[in-house]
């Protein structure tokens, strides 16, 4: 049996294995997961991130999700890199509204080593605010990684998205190789990893189970492991697929949890269509991380203030950055009130 280099993560499940939990009755699968979780974690602390999109639309990649591809149709506002300012200004924000996490993302294929260079000073002044950074700039060369390693960045986002079964009905202009090399680059620089998929996108629960067994037999498991919900975008090729039932949606986080115990599972994009209920039942499969703040990159994420009062109802509490709360003197762990906004 492969083990992970931690404790005793395992990283060579099979198909046949990952099956078998998406079959379970959904009361043992969600026992089993919960279980799995409470070994690991606060069951009743949740980690937040907040995204800024620092580069808009015009992406020459493919993505048939995605409203920022410049071969798609959808309705959008392109933006130039943002100034430096302007990124502290969220940051801050975001920082005052309770993130320990803030993510920018940029829609490239990859990024110019000019572009790193001021992404780089936006990872250097978000760091000084308090705040762990992560950034998804498409696919990184080694060095580029290990520039982004010397800057202090925190996180590498880079999603497998989908099966490799799948893979060439979504997109065709970058490959699954190319995925994993970037994955591998970034983790051998010694950044943590940020990869998950999304799930929703006409795909059969056997393109699922592919997904999450990559994800979970990766040499180390991410870090973090977003699971995101298809946000159907007018103008895009995915827009009227077939919704995923949510309970199916559930199931795939609760199997993520029990492959990558360790890991943050992310209840990602898609929240905003999602009933309370649904979250509180990923939250049980042992989802623990959330994108917080009213907008994802480019499309709508729920209310904060839906999203605290959420947090109160299920006595959730939010993990605050060690780095913020050690220079402020806070406690580690805030529980989320009407009073105390820093969910
Ligand atoms: N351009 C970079 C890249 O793709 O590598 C980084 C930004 S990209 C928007 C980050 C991730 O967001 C994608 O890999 C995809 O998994 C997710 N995403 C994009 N559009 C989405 C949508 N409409 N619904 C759900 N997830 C989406
Ligand atoms: C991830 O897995 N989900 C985030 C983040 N990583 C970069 C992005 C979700 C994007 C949803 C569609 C949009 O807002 O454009
Ligand atoms: Fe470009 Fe990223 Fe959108 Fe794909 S997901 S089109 S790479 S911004």
């Amino acid at each position: 049996m492969l083990q992970n280099n931690t404790t005793d993560l395992r990283t060579d499940w099979s198909k046949t294995e990952i099956e078998a939990l998406f079959e379970l009755p959904f009361n043992d699968l969600l026992y089993q997961a919960q279980t799995i979780h409470r070994e690991f974690f606060d069951p009743n602390q949740v980690q937040v991130s907040t995204l800024l999109s620092i580069k808009t639309g015009a992406c020459p990649e493919d993505c048939g999700y995605c409203s920022q591809s410049a071969h798609n149709q959808a309705k959008l506002e392109k933006e130039r890199l943002l100034d430096l300012d302007e990124v502290i200004e969220k940051a801050t924000q975001a920082r005052n509204k309770g993130a320990s996490r803030f993510c920018m993302g940029a829609a490239w294929r990859n990024p110019t080593d000019k572009n790193l260079d001021k992404v780089i000073d936006m990872i250097i002044a978000v760091k000084k605010i308090g705040l762990e950074t992560c950034v998804t700039l498409g696919m990184l060369t080694p060095a580029q990684s290990q520039r982004l390693k010397a800057a202090g960045l925190d996180y590498y986002n880079h999603n497998l998205d989908t099966s490799p079964e799948y893979y060439a009905d979504i997109i065709t202009t970058r490959s699954y190789q190319n995925r994993l090399d970037t994955l591998k680059n970034v983790r051998e620089a010694g950044i943590n990893v940020c990869s998950g998929g999304i799930v929703g996108m006409g795909e059969k629960r056997e393109d699922r189970v592919s997904l999450l067994q990559q994800l979970a037999n990766l040499p180390q498991h991410p870090q973090s492991v977003p699971i995101n919900m298809l946000v159907q975008v007018a103008g895009t090729p995915l827009y009227g697929t077939e919704r995923l039932e949510p309970l199916e949606f559930v199931r795939t986080i609760a199997v993520a949890r029990i492959l990558m115990p360790q890991s943050y599972v992310r209840l990602s994009a898609g929240r905003a269509e999602m009933n309370d209920e649904t979250q509180a039942l990923c939250f049980l499969a042992g989802a623990n991380s959330i994108f917080y703040g009213e907008k994802l990159l480019t499309t709508d994420n729920p209310d904060s203030n839906h999203d605290r009062a959420l947090f109160e109802k299920l006595g959730i509490n939010t993990r605050q950055n060690t780095q913020f709360h050690t220079r402020n003197n806070h406690h580690c762990c805030t529980k989320v009130t009407a009073a105390n906004p820093a969910g």
